[in-house]
């Protein structure tokens, strides 16, 4: 009622006589062809007001046992206190008997860009004396964020925008033995790679020798592929020969991406960076001869974020969609409107 009031209200108004739109003109002996500037390229312009407008929504999931870095890695990556660290002491008790999830939201801002982050933490995974199906709560979490965009996309009077709470990342952490991935890694992966996009890590890389380190890459990326476990970027999405050769490089030399986090700050060489004190020296993050903190960044924020949204909608929910929408299995059943119903609501 109240909106047809203002509709009501509104149609009294004289409209006043609009201006033309000014159309941006090409400056003249520029291009010089007849036909001249249609003005197409002014596209991205405006996609990039848009979304300085609105801002976008980014949501970052991370796994592994406890004490890994988890927290401390994404605080590096986000470049503040977005994950809360585990205390040090009684960790023991802490300890959840199950696995738990939980869902920190906060607004960043660079450059007039808004992002709406998530840090999805998953205390517990990994933690349990019997850690057979630990997996399982979080593709639960992962699935009932599908269904909550479904839900939302399916509706007659659907939001114009839906709010994304759909994890578009899940960085896992291995733990820097030296030896080789546990059952639990290579169970995690293998059921959780078909429903999300994961980057594996290895995580306090510090805490071992660059020979290590180079053969545990090389191991763990050999048992990936054994074990037929796809983390992204997936070599099926590739779109064209570009992105698969800047993405082979990644595949086959970067991944696992061996990570150190920190959020102190050391002085090295009149500069402060962030570091950790070993007795070898300290172990600059951002520095690529000390680890591989930055290449992970990169891929992450500065190259491959909007990837990582699109392969969750176009793949990933897409696959959850068609399943839930072709067995309609659980959702309600979809009602066919008729013409006059249709017009109706015109
Ligand atoms: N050597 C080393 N220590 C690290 C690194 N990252 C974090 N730590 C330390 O490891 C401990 C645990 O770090 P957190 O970030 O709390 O680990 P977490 O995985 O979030 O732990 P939970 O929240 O208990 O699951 C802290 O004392 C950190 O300072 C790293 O890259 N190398
Ligand atoms: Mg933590």
């Amino acid at each position: 009622p109240v909106e047809s009031k203002n509709e009501a209200a509104m149609s009294e108004l004289v409209p006043e006589p609009r201006q033309k739109p000014v159309v941006p003109m090409k400056p003249m002996g520029i291009n010089t062809s007849l036909l001249g500037y249609i003005g197409i390229d002014t596209i991205i312009e405006q996609m990039r007001k848009k979304t300085m407008k609105t801002g976008f929504d980014f949501n970052i999931m991370v796994v592994g046992q406890s004490g890994l870095g988890k927290s401390t890695l994404v605080n590096t990556l986000f470049k503040s206190q977005v994950s809360r660290k585990s205390s040090g002491w009684n960790r023991e008790e802490k300890i959840p008997k199950t696995v738990e999830i939980k869902a920190i939201g906060h607004v960043i801002e660079e450059g007039g860009v808004k992002m709406k982050l998530t840090v999805i933490d998953t205390p517990g995974f990994g933690d349990q004396i019997n850690n057979e199906n630990c997996w399982e709560p979080i593709e639960k979490y992962i699935n009932e964020q599908y269904e909550k965009f479904l839900k939302e996309e399916v509706n007659i009077a659907r939001k114009k925008r839906i709010p994304d709470t759909r994890v578009h990342c899940c960085l896992y952490f291995i733990s820097p033995t030296g030896h080789s991935l546990r059952p639990l890694d290579l169970e995690f992966m293998k059921h959780l790679s078909k429903v999300v996009n994961i980057i594996p890590v290895i995580a306090k890389a510090d805490t071992m020798t660059l020979e290590e380190k180079t053969e545990f890459k090389q191991r763990v990326r050999k048992e990936l592929e054994v074990n037929g476990i796809e983390f992204y970027p997936q070599k099926e999405f590739d779109e064209d020969l570009e992105d698969k050769t800047e993405n082979d490089k990644i595949r086959q030399e970067s991944m696992p991406f061996a990570v150190v986090g920190s959020d102190k700050e050391y002085q090295v060489n009149g500069k402060r960076v962030l570091g950790r004190k070993t007795p070898w020296g300290i172990i600059e993050v951002e520095n690529l001869n000390h680890c591989e903190f930055a290449l992970l960044r990169d891929f992450v924020i500065r190259t491959h974020l909007q990837d990582l949204k699109e392969v969750t909608h176009n793949i990933h929910y897409e696959t959850y969609r068609a399943k839930r929408l072709n067995g309609n299995g659980g959702l309600p059943p979809m009602t066919v409107e008729t013409e006059e119903n249709h017009e109706s609501n015109l």
